[in-house]
């Protein structure tokens, strides 16, 4: 796994992702000091919502949805300047945000399961390699560590554009261990899964899916949604929502013509 040095340009951080393991590690953007306001916030939320019976829940594996209007430190990860140039170089300037969640791994979770990001794994396979359809970041909202459930990727299988084979993942997979604030960039269709929690306290990371504005976002866009957060939001978080795209005054995209 590549560490990412101050000295590694966005071409390099692209190529690796695109062309190399498929995967690359931004380490500390966020202080440990907010990084743990966040993660309390989410647990607390979470708390809430299953309270609420609202909470997405899935034996010891939790899900938190419509966080951009939840909290500001979630629209300001969402629009990650450094983050943003990356996935732009990758997949152009006209990209969505098509979720932003979290998710909560109780102790004793087990793994997820292998997979490939949406919306390749709601598409048949063989998957178009290009052009690229998505890229995944998740942030890490404390140290990941080899017991507490940090995820598993398979280097270079972004290159196959295929659905994961379960024996080959078991033999190349590696652990991302990392520390808290740090984000992992990765390709949609490199295979990966969460690991189990063996520690004694919640793993949580924030997820954010970011495609073209052709895909159908992930998410429901309607979910929790606050016509305020989107009044009061930067245009760059504006044009990530599709509020750009969609938004009420507007029949329909409006065509580009090819050069
Ligand atoms: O929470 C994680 O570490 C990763 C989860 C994931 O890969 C996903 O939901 O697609």
């Amino acid at each position: 796994m590549i560490m990412v040095s101050t000295k590694m340009n966005i071409a390099q951080l692209t190529t690796e992702i695109t062309q190399g393991e498929g995967y690359v590690m931004l380490p500390d953007l966020l202080s440990r000091q907010e990084t743990a306001a966040a993660r309390d916030l989410i647990l607390e939320l979470a708390r809430q919502e299953k309270q609420d019976n609202r909470l997405v829940v899935q034996e010891n594996k939790e899900r938190l949805y419509g966080l951009i209007y939840k909290g500001e430190v979630f629209a300001k990860l969402a629009q990650d300047e450094l983050i943003l140039s990356i996935i732009e170089a990758i997949l152009g300037e006209d990209i969505v945000l098509g979720g932003f969640s979290a998710h909560i791994l109780h102790p004793g979770a087990q793994r997820m399961g292998i997979h490939v990001d949406y919306p390749y794994w709601a598409m048949p396979a063989p998957f178009p390699k290009y052009p690229i359809l998505e890229i995944q970041v998740i942030w890490l909202m404390e140290d990941f560590t080899a017991d507490n459930g940090a995820p598993l990727f398979s280097p270079r299988t972004q290159n196959l554009a295929t659905k994961p084979d379960i024996k080959q993942f078991e033999q190349t997979a590696e652990k991302i261990t990392g520390t808290a604030g740090s984000a992992i960039i990765s390709h949609g269709l490199c295979w990966h899964d969460t690991s189990e929690n063996k520690s004694d306290r919640p793993r949580v990371s924030l997820l954010g899916n970011y495609t073209p504005q052709y895909v159908h976002p992930l998410e429901n866009n309607l979910f929790d949604h606050q016509t305020t957060t989107i009044e009061n939001s930067s245009p760059k978080l504006k044009k990530l929502l599709r509020h750009t795209w969609m938004s009420p005054d507007k029949p329909m995209y409006g065509m580009r013509f090819m050069q």
